[in-house]
């Protein structure tokens, strides 16, 4: 029974433990959890590295909010990797894996309701946005987690995932606005519109790449599997959290003035 190939799961593990024996078997899967673990890690040593001679309040602040990036990132991915928010969850009919218990990574979606606020904050902060529209995109960020989450967890039909989908999606399309078309021109004004186009770039067109990856995955029409969804993901991941990081604290510690547009956008140095 041990020796059986992964792909043909005998019974469908149930418990933690079992979960986290599976995942360990597989062990494409478990280094897309584990590579993100030690990545995020890096990223915030090189965070507290870089970043201890800043002394602006809001270049700390952004400073921050970077970490808290990658702090949620290691609970996240620990989470995944010890079995807790992984489920084997039997499809619907009208799925192509339907009647089948499929491994559902839904802690990557309960997580991003953690991790995206922040990479927000710090957009709208380089952008030198106001409180309305980084509450505004936050706000919509959770919403689209929170029914990304259901979409992956809703097992009473096709129909009602890709509802769930749907409306996830019109969240995601308010955020991707606030970012074209609101923080593009701001940024432009507040001067930082070299460092805010490289971060809009990554991160439109790596949040892009998560739906595009569910509808593929196993949770939308399955042609990808699991593990390779998975990598998926992390790779995005890498993308949109520790290289965005890396550019934003390599440029905040260079230019901590610049990036806070001075004391009109709350910095306690003049705007250079
Ligand atoms: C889902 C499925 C439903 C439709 C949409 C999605 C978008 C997810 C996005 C996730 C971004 C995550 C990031 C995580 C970093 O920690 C939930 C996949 C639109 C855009 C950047």
């Amino acid at each position: 029974l041990a020796a059986t190939s992964r792909q043909v799961v005998l019974q469908t593990p149930e418990t933690q433990s079992e979960i986290f024996e599976y995942v360990f078997d597989d062990t494409l899967l478990a280094l897309s959890f584990v590579t993100n673990i030690a990545l995020a890690g890096l990223t915030i040593l090189f965070i507290v590295a870089m970043g201890r001679g800043v002394t602006d309040p809001r270049a700390n602040l952004i400073l921050v909010a970077t970490m808290l990036i990658s702090i949620v990132s290691i609970s996240s991915y620990t989470a995944l990797t010890s079995g807790l928010t992984i489920s084997f969850i039997e499809m619907p009919a009208g799925h192509p894996r339907a009647g089948e218990a499929v491994l559902t990574m839904w802690g990557r979606y309960l997580t991003w309701t953690f991790s995206t606020p922040f990479i927000l904050i710090v957009l709208g902060l380089i952008a030198g946005s106001n409180l309305t529209k980084i509450m505004t995109t936050c706000a919509f960020t959770i919403a689209m987690c929170v029914t990304g989450l259901a979409a992956a967890l809703t097992t009473s039909s096709v129909f009602m995932r890709w509802w769930w989908f749907v409306i996830s999606s019109t969240f995601f399309l308010v955020i991707v606005y606030i970012i074209m078309v609101d923080w593009t021109a701001e940024a432009e004004t507040t001067g930082t519109a070299d460092l805010f186009n490289t971060l809009k770039l990554l991160t439109v067109i790596g949040w892009f790449g998560y739906p595009i990856l569910w509808g593929l995955g196993v949770e939308g029409i399955a042609v990808l599997d699991v593990a390779i969804t998975s990598w998926g993901y992390s790779v995005l991941d890498i993308v949109t959290k520790y290289i965005v990081t890396g550019l934003v604290v390599l440029y905040v510690v260079k230019e901590p003035e610049s990036i806070t547009a001075g004391t009109n956008y709350g910095s306690t140095r003049k705007a250079v």
